[in-house]
């Protein structure tokens, strides 16, 4: 077993007696009450998701297991000659909440590398594909052609003790989180650079990989590190984190959870709205020509789009009630090494006008920026103009911290999950209309 493996199952070993107790001990008591608002409106708030993996709080953004983003970027170990961390040692530290040191992240990186060879059917499936197709479905019906390749599922079908369903949980998530930039990658050269061929180089680390499969060279192997780090986790209510959740407490295998979460994340006001911001402000750079807008142009610009009835996408967010750290740290990412960059000044300006004017209209409850409104310019910036393409990215971040989830539902033996609806009538009787 690898010392990653054996740490966890002690984690995990020691983990199980906290949740018996608070069932047996204080299982009725109550921490929650429910308003007819949160019912109708989305579930917002309810305590009723539990995770030990990230905390999101409105006013401080995400901590991953107890680190704040800053403290991660700071502590994680990081490649000679890197600014960013290996996306390895971020793995390792959701799934065990420490902070590996150099050679414990060399040794998930070794794993890592060996797991990451797809199945030639996986190469057939995606070219079986329509170049006009969204990238989002490709992935999704790859990730989904492999669950064949699932080690739980062969288990359980043969008889699984429920203490160690997450033992083939993890040998299926660890080598899913692998190969999904290499199946990334693949739909990448398919769909922008036609070559349809992917070349791994083993000596690389996850994000110096990714760089190198789709050919995109220094100090991309830093971006693209940074972003999917930055997009791994977000506590357990958003829609892909909890799509994958709910899927996976049926005990479907994580090939189909993951093909759900990606699902999820399609939608434009999840993970889509970091392609939706680029189209938007493309929108408006062809109106301008040359010319970057003045504040009263992009002032006008957001009026137009809220007045046709559409969200400005990259605002907002159903948690968060300050400007995201997720959009800072890119932020600060941006006036370091790309000041001058034409899109990143766009992007600058709407930090400057938009929450003032969600702040008139007066209906966003946060009118600042989240992590979709900066994401998609750095990108550009480094040659990934193929927007359509961001919310891939989006998706192999976004597995990690997925994936760490349900290894641990599976070990805390959490049960399926089903929450109770009621009608329109029982909730007017409720409150005392009929
Ligand atoms: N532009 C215009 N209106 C907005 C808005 C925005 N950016 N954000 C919220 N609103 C509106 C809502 O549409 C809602 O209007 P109605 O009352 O007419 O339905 C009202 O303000 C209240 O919404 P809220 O409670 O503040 O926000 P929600 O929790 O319902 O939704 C979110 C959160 C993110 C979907 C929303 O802010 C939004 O649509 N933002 C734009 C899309 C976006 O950037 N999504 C990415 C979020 C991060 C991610 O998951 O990747």
């Amino acid at each position: 077993m690898s010392y990653l493996k054996n740490l966890l199952h002690e984690k995990i070993e020691a983990h199980r007696p906290r949740v018996k107790r608070l069932l047996t001990e204080h299982g009725e008591k109550i921490i929650n009450q429910v308003s007819v608002q949160q019912v109708i409106g989305g579930m917002r708030g309810i305590k009723s998701l539990i995770t030990d993996i990230s905390y999101l709080d409105p006013y401080e953004g995400i901590r991953y297991r107890g680190y704040t983003l800053p403290e991660v970027f700071e502590k994680l170990p990081k490649p000679p000659g890197g600014k960013m961390p290996y996306v390895e040692g971020l793995f390792y530290l959701l799934l065990t909440g420490d902070l590996p040191t150099e050679s414990q992240v060399g040794d998930v990186i070794y794993d890592s590398v060996n797991r990451r060879q797809l199945p030639r059917y996986v190469y057939e499936v995606i070219d079986a594909f329509p170049n006009n197709s969204h990238p989002m479905v490709i992935l999704s019906s790859a990730v989904m052609s492999m669950q064949r390749e699932s080690i739980f599922n062969l288990k359980y079908q043969r008889g699984l003790d429920k203490l160690n369903y997450w033992d083939p949980t993890y040998e299926d998530a660890f080598n899913l989180v692998s190969k999904l930039p290499v199946i990334g990658a693949y739909i990448y050269n398919k769909l922008y650079t036609k070559t349809k061929f992917v070349y791994q180089d083993p000596t690389l680390d996850f994000g110096a990989n990714f760089a190198s499969m789709i050919n995109i060279g220094k100090p991309y192997d830093d971006v693209s590190r940074m972003y999917f780090i930055l997009h791994a986790d977000h506590e357990g209510g958003n829609v892909s984190a909890h799509a994958g959740h709910l899927i996976a407490s049926t005990l479907s295998d994580v090939y189909y959870a993951t093909s759900g979460m990606i699902n999820g994340l399609a939608g434009p006001l999840h993970g889509l709205a970091n392609q939706e911001v680029l189209r938007w402000i493309q929108e408006l750079r062809s109106k301008m020509g040359d010319k970057v807008p003045s504040e009263d142009d992009m002032k006008k610009f957001v009026h137009e789009t809220l007045q046709s009835g559409q969200v400005i996408p990259g605002f907002g967010h159903a948690v968060l009630r300050k400007t995201d750290p997720r959009y800072s740290i890119q932020r600060e990412f941006c006036l370091e090494y790309m000041p001058d960059d034409e899109l990143f000044k766009y992007v600058d300006i709407l930090y400057k006008v938009v929450p003032d004017i969600l702040l008139e209209q007066g209906k966003a409850k946060n009118p600042w920026p989240n992590l979709d409104a900066q994401s998609g310019v750095i990108q550009w910036h480094y040659g990934l103009t193929d927007y359509d393409y961001y919310t891939v990215l989006f998706s192999i971040g976004r597995a990690i911290g997925v994936l760490s989830n349900i290894i641990w539902d599976r070990a805390l033996g959490y049960p399926i999950e089903r929450p109770k609806s009621i009608t329109t009538d029982m909730l007017e009787q409720m409150v005392g209309i009929k």
